[in-house]
């Protein structure tokens, strides 16, 4: 199969064959590059009512009439709770070096604070030790957007006090992992706990306020803050945060463009980024809030905790924003504070099933941008991948070239970019499994492993035997 890669030493696009990409990324990679895959407790575990977990705010919203398609949740998911062993040697046939999976904070601590249940610390006790024993290094991201229902009934992401919650369930987990586990994530993807759980009400838990929001915001990040404390105090050494960096772009040149673009990337990378690394909020993004009429509740020492040295952070790169100037006639809303002036581009043009636009070109703009304007700065690539509709063939298998296609154009550009000197030190791929999707339920799958969502059966598809024979032959590489 042939791939068009987005490599700029080429020039022009350039076709390759899938496996001779394959050995150009695993030559072009230095020899500790760590090679994963992720996936996340809610859409995966089920189990939601067993061993003492508590209710989350994705189990009320799933509840919910019309929020989430055809009113499906992660009840059952893909039964992961059950079948980690499985799933464990499944990714030890792989080859990962690396798994990257949440814990679930209700499983936790049930009602959100105070008592610890020891049968949800025992899962993942049991679930680490497994990964051990098979030579793959856990990366624990703490919250992946399952926050107990009971923080929600006291405002949620929206209430300060969540925070402080969060350090102390951070707290219980260090203690009960952290003799093994030695990677750890904050938050994923903060932007679409605030913006898609607060603004648009797209996610759980479905409120639709400019003020909640920016204060959701805020929240998030003091609760990263408390949490990176939390974790020095009990020793940890290797800690960052999870963001899902989506770049924007317009193709068109105006004022007016350019402006739109200002807000979008603002939103959703320098309103993240420069707190965390710069210790403050960028002028421009505050001032967009005020005019929605919301304020950040920054408290005296915020900004310093929430700038403490991390030691990477994730990336979470699918596609750009396309945007151009003027109202979205979507009904959708766009995702972002005050943003009646920008409209998103949709295209059908090179897309994948969710109506992703498919750039490669754009994520090594983004990553030579972090570099740039972020120097000094570790990254892992902690989430990339595709959607599709994929069916099995008539013999069982399950053949994903648009799949293959993208991870090796993305993969390749980490390589071109790593050899221009940006420190991208690892690759996840999302997602391990086929899972459950949030609101758009369990048609569209990101798993480089088919799941039958009747029987539960996994079947490697053919994006994981490629991936699998690269890991390899980096390995063979740097023997
Ligand atoms: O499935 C999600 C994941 O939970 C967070 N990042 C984006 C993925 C694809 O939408």
């Amino acid at each position: 199969m042939t791939i068009s890669t987005a490599s700029a030493a080429a020039g022009a696009t350039e076709s390759l064959d899938a496996e001779a990409l394959a050995a150009r990324i695993a030559t072009g990679l230095p020899k500790d590059f760590v090679w994963g895959a992720a996936t996340s407790a809610y859409q995966i575990e089920g189990a939601t009512d067993e061993d003492g977990r508590g209710q989350c705010i994705w189990d009320t919203f799933a509840r919910t009439r019309g929020k989430t398609a055809g009113g499906e949740s992660g009840d059952r998911a893909v039964d992961h709770y059950h079948r980690y062993r499985e799933d464990v040697a499944l990714m030890a046939d792989l080859g990962l070096s690396a798994y990257r999976f949440s814990i679930a904070w209700p499983r936790i601590v049930p009602t959100g604070s105070g008592a610890v249940n020891p049968a949800g610390l025992a899962f993942y006790d049991r679930l680490v030790d497994e990964l051990l024993a098979a030579g793959i290094d856990p990366w624990v991201t703490l919250y992946h957007w399952d926050l107990p229902q009971p923080l929600q009934d006291i405002g949620g992401w929206a209430n300060r006090e969540i925070a402080y919650r969060f350090a102390e369930y951070t707290d219980h987990v260090a203690t009960a992992l952290g003799d093994r586990v030695k990677h750890w994530s904050t938050l994923n993807e903060p932007w679409c706990s605030a913006f898609e759980g607060y603004l648009t009400g797209r996610h759980a838990p479905g409120v639709q306020s400019a003020h909640a929001a920016v204060r959701s915001v805020h929240h998030l990040l003091v609760a990263h803050a408390l949490g990176v404390e939390a974790l020095r105090a009990r020793g940890v050494s290797d800690v960052g945060i999870t963001l899902n960096l989506i770049p924007a772009e317009s193709p068109e040149e105006s004022p007016e463009a350019a402006d739109a673009v200002r807000l979008v990337d603002g939103q959703t990378i320098r309103l993240w980024l420069d707190p965390l690394l710069r210790g403050e909020y960028p002028a421009d993004v505050v001032a967009d809030f005020a005019k929605a009429g919301a304020e950040l509740p920054i408290q005296d020492g915020d900004l310093a905790r929430i700038a403490a040295p991390l030691d990477w952070i994730g990336v979470n790169y699918y596609s750009p924003h396309i945007v151009v100037p003027g109202e979205d006639p979507d009904p959708k809303p766009m995702p972002f504070v005050a943003a009646d002036t920008v409209t998103r581009v949709v295209t059908s043009e090179n897309v994948t099933a969710l109506g992703w636009p498919i750039r490669p070109r754009s994520f090594a703009a983004l990553l030579r941008r972090l570099g740039a304007e972020y120097p000094g700065t570790t990254w892992y690539m902690h989430e990339n991948g595709a959607a599709y509709l994929d069916q099995p063939e008539p013999d069982g298998s399950v053949l994903d070239p648009e799949r293959v296609s993208y991870v090796a154009q993305h993969l390749d550009v980490v390589r071109e970019v790593v050899q221009e000197g940006v420190d991208v030190r690892g690759y996840f791929v999302w997602s391990l499994l086929d899972n459950y999707e949030w609101a758009e339920g369990y048609k569209m799958r990101f798993g480089i492993v088919y799941v039958d969502f009747e029987t539960l059966a996994r079947t490697p598809k053919s994006t994981a035997h490629w991936y699998s024979r690269l890991i390899r032959e980096h390995r063979a590489a740097h023997e």
